[in-house]
């Protein structure tokens, strides 16, 4: 799949559709192996099997000639099993060449605590090059594939738990958070521990001991399984329950219902936690809540920028990958709001049905999808006709971390 084609007389016609056309809603979702690549057109009469299978560059509107152009040099690739399923992915695609809109979220994309994160194991990484010390990272550093694969090229060792690591090695704690039992393990190995846990996430651990050793039962709002719930829930283990829904606290069995405190997961839907906590005080009149907000500054601006956004699409994509909280959350807002929502991990994830009649696409990303991600979608979609960009920003963000004093150290 052509990316550019380059002409015999030296011009070069860009291909933003590439991604769109190679990805899940074009050849590799339909079986097929696709690269992608600049192509280069060989001059007329050149023995070559090569051959353009598109209708004239104007018979589509401005910027709509690139995919045609890709799927041109696509099929002369040689890349090409069969012929008929090919034309139905190129046909498919076509059909979505139009004019439209893309109306961006903002804020958008990483928050502090990620891009604190990020930078912590970045920071390792240069300082231990060549010193043949690996950087190991508990878990995903921020629930990202891009993030990851990123630093992993860099060198980055990611793992699932402490026993994949050596004694005495270098371990990142991710963004999410980690339980006492799992920096009690990383002492007792002697590990060199980097704490990349969002000082977000810290506050509502100390609010969990504080709540738990006034006596409280804390119920904590959250997903079950979630690496940041099994760390909060690991503060207090056993003065901890975890509800998820109103019907949950329905069910809820407390030793003293005039001594319980609520807590919640950081990367929650607004609306549906307020749901759960006005169960909770209907349950227990005398409960207690946080000092302030659990449900972070970042989740909360995203998803009242979505909402704005929303609500004039015809379509929302939220960039994210599948096990990030805030970004599911929300595709699902948009969804609960009624415009149809996509969680896609980049450009290569949309499918052309999805689009196809969208005069305006709503487009944001989950505090855990770099800026450059999104950047790819816009330009992919520019690769189906002329776009125009606007922004809706409902709120400007300052918030900034500094680095652990174990990064900043040297
Ligand atoms: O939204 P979750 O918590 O799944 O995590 P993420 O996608 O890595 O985003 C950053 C949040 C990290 C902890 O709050
Ligand atoms: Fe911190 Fe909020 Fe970002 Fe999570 S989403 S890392 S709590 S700023």
């Amino acid at each position: 799949m052509a990316t550019e084609v380059r002409r015999p007389e030296g011009t070069v016609v860009p291909c933003p559709a590439a991604p769109l056309l190679a990805g899940a809603g074009g050849l590799a979702g339909h079986g097929f192996r696709a690269r992608t690549g600049p192509v280069r057109l060989l001059p007329a009469g050149t023995p070559s099997d090569f051959r353009l299978v598109t209708a004239s560059e104007t018979a589509v509107p401005a910027g709509g000639a690139a995919v045609v152009l890709a799927a041109g040099a696509m099929a002369s690739a040689g890349l090409l099993r069969a012929e008929g399923p090919v034309q139905a992915v190129l046909d498919a695609w076509v059909r979505a060449v139009r004019p439209r809109r893309v109306l961006l979220a903002s804020p958008r994309s990483l928050c502090a605590g990620v891009d604190r994160a990020i930078e912590v194991v970045g920071t390792l990484l240069e300082r231990y090059a060549g010193t043949g010390r690996p950087v190991f990272v508990r878990k995903q550093i921020v629930h990202n594939i891009h993030v990851v694969r990123d630093l992993e090229e860099r060198g980055a060792v990611f793992v699932e738990e402490l026993d994949e690591v050596p004694d005495g090695a270098v371990v990142v704690f991710s963004a999410h958070g980690v339980s006492p039992q799992v920096r009690e393990e990383a002492s007792r190995r002697g590990l060199e521990v980097v704490d990349a846990t969002c000082p977000l996430v810290t506050k509502v651990h100390a609010e969990a001991r504080r709540f738990a050793a006034r006596g409280d039962t804390v119920v904590l709002i959250g997903h079950a399984g979630h690496e940041e719930v099994e760390g909060t829930l690991g503060e207090a283990p056993g003065h901890t329950v975890l509800v998820q829904t109103p019907a949950d606290v329905a069910t809820l069995r407390v030793p003293d219902p005039a001594r319980v405190s609520y807590l919640t997961q950081t990367t929650l839907a607004l609306d549906e936690t307020a749901e759960v906590i006005s169960a909770l005080e209907k349950r227990f009149p005398g409960i207690r809540g946080p000092g302030s907000d659990d449900i972070c500054y970042a989740t909360t601006n995203r998803q009242h920028a979505l909402q704005a956004v929303a609500s004039q699409a015809d379509v929302v994509l939220v960039v994210g990958s599948a096990n990030s909280s805030n970004s599911v959350r929300l595709a699902e807002l948009a969804r609960r709001g009624g415009t149809p929502a996509y969680l896609i991990d980049d450009a290569g994830d949309i499918r052309p049905e999805w689009i196809r009649d969208a005069d305006t696409v709503g487009l944001t990303a989950g505090a855990s999808a770099p800026q450059g991600l999104v950047d790819g979608v816009v330009a992919a979609l520019g690769g189906l006709g002329p776009v125009t960009v606007a922004e809706h920003t409902t709120t400007t963000e300052t918030v900034t971390f500094g680095l652990p004093a174990a990064v900043r150290a040297r």
